[in-house]
């Protein structure tokens, strides 16, 4: 074969939500990840740790001494926002069924802590105080409901007690509870991967949500097809590769989520990611034609950690410099590697190189198309070379960045639009 993947304008997923809507969630590149919770204060894993690490007694009653005085949505928002970030998800109620806003459908909430303050409704207002998109993180699997049939990770004999009906209607009760006071931009579900939870579950709660809001957009961890993909059978707008950078897809949308640290619960002393992996996350994401939806727990006082809030912002630093090759571009035309990621918006060609050891950056030619004129993004201009089946950039001087270093190649024609190249990348001679 040539090497060139055909491109698609129709998704192939099951996708409900008016796909202009999907073209600007995926024009914003970048969101923060919140998991957060009573949890904190063992500093285990949220959800999982119960019943594991922490016994579930314990886990259970952690709420009463959670009191995060030190929580200010203002300065995780603005947290985000200094660090380029342009939507912002909660853990709203995470497995472990405690839930971060005053519910008026469970009493294990927040307002039964010594707190005693909306989590929810102050970030959502935050959100918007400072243009960020607010989205919400709800648990499909609930380990503390009466009604949920599993009550804890791994348990596999339903509770005869447990109602999947009633826990349908609390679920659609918290749910409408939570578009109606909060107005989230997108619904971010997980846990649906055990037995309870079924594809015409998940059908009939989609419906149901768009009835609340057409325009609200919901992942793909609703139904019961794998996080990855957006074949048939999804229910939901978007895949959720977890922990990894997803595939280059030019047709289906989609969002890696991955931990700043390794857990996604704050844990005191995590191994916490360098800047260069950061960027070259974010790159390679954006080279796929993904989002990166990036992870922080905060503290159980309610502050971030410092050192987490300083890599956010130099990630914003970055992309302040950079960000015009990020934000609203589209992935390919080459498939990233570990030299480089590409992205693409009308004629230009972006060009993230990681590290460079050699002189020349070589890249498969784009038949039909040739390079104009190649510089550094606000820098000097590159000399570049057309050659046979190659084209090249010369990279005889100090890079400008040294975390990752951003070419533009502006062609003589748009390249937004023609086949991604999947055969050979790019290399360094
Ligand atoms: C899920 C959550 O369990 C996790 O806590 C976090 O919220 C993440 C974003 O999403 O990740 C999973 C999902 C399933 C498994 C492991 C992690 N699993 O089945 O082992």
């Amino acid at each position: 074969m040539n090497g060139q993947a055909q491109l698609q304008s129709a998704p192939s997923g099951n996708i409900h939500t008016d796909p202009k809507i999907i073209a600007g969630f995926m024009d914003k590149r970048l969101g923060l990840f919140i998991h957060w919770g009573p949890v904190t204060l063992r500093g285990t894993e949220i959800g999982w740790s119960r019943n594991h690490q922490v016994s579930q007694s314990d886990y259970d009653s952690l709420y009463k001494e959670f009191n995060p005085v030190l929580f200010d949505a203002d300065q995780w928002v603005k947290t985000a926002k200094d660090a380029g970030m342009k939507y912002l998800t909660i853990t709203a109620k995470h497995h472990d069924g405690f839930c971060l806003w005053p519910t008026a459908f469970s009493t294990y909430n927040i307002m039964h802590t010594p707190y005693k303050k909306d989590i929810v409704g102050a970030l959502a207002k935050s959100c918007k105080k400072y243009g960020i998109q607010f989205c919400i993180y709800y648990s499909v699997l609930d380990w503390h409901h009466p009604d949920y049939p599993l009550h804890n990770d791994g348990k596999k004999v339903p509770d005869p007690l447990a109602d999947m009906e009633k826990y349908r209607v609390y679920m659609k009760n918290q749910l409408k509870e939570l578009i109606t006071q909060y107005h989230p931009y997108m619904l971010w579900f997980d846990g649906n991967w055990e037995s309870p939870w079924t594809q015409d579950m998940a059908t009939d709660l989609y419906q149901y949500l768009k009835k609340l809001d057409k325009n609200v957009i919901i992942n793909n961890r609703l139904g019961k097809t794998s996080d990855e993909g957006m074949g048939p059978g999804t229910v939901g707008d978007y895949a959720t590769p977890e922990q990894h950078i997803g595939q280059l897809n030019m047709k289906d949308p989609w969002e890696s989520c991955i931990t700043l640290c390794e857990q996604w619960a704050w844990k005191p002393n995590d191994a916490m990611k360098s800047l260069p992996q950061c960027i070259q996350t974010l790159c390679s994401t954006a080279g796929g034609n993904g989002n990166l939806l990036l992870n922080v727990g905060p503290m159980p006082d309610g502050r971030m950690e410092a050192r987490q809030i300083k890599r956010l912002k130099e990630i914003g630093d970055w992309l302040k410099q950079y960000g015009s090759s990020i934000y609203g571009t589209k992935g390919g035309p080459f498939v990233p590697d570990s030299i480089c990621a590409f992205t693409r918006k009308d004629n230009k060609i972006y060009v993230h190189l990681f590290h460079a050891t050699g002189s020349q950056l070589v890249m498969p030619d784009l038949p039909g198309f040739r390079i104009t004129k190649a510089y550094f993004l606000k820098g000097e201009a590159v000399p570049f070379y057309h050659y046979g089946d190659h084209m090249s950039l010369e990279l005889h001087r100090n890079l400008p960045d040294p975390v990752c270093s951003v070419f533009v190649l502006e062609m003589n024609a748009p390249v937004e639009n023609i086949p991604v190249i999947i055969k050979i990348t790019s290399k360094i001679d």
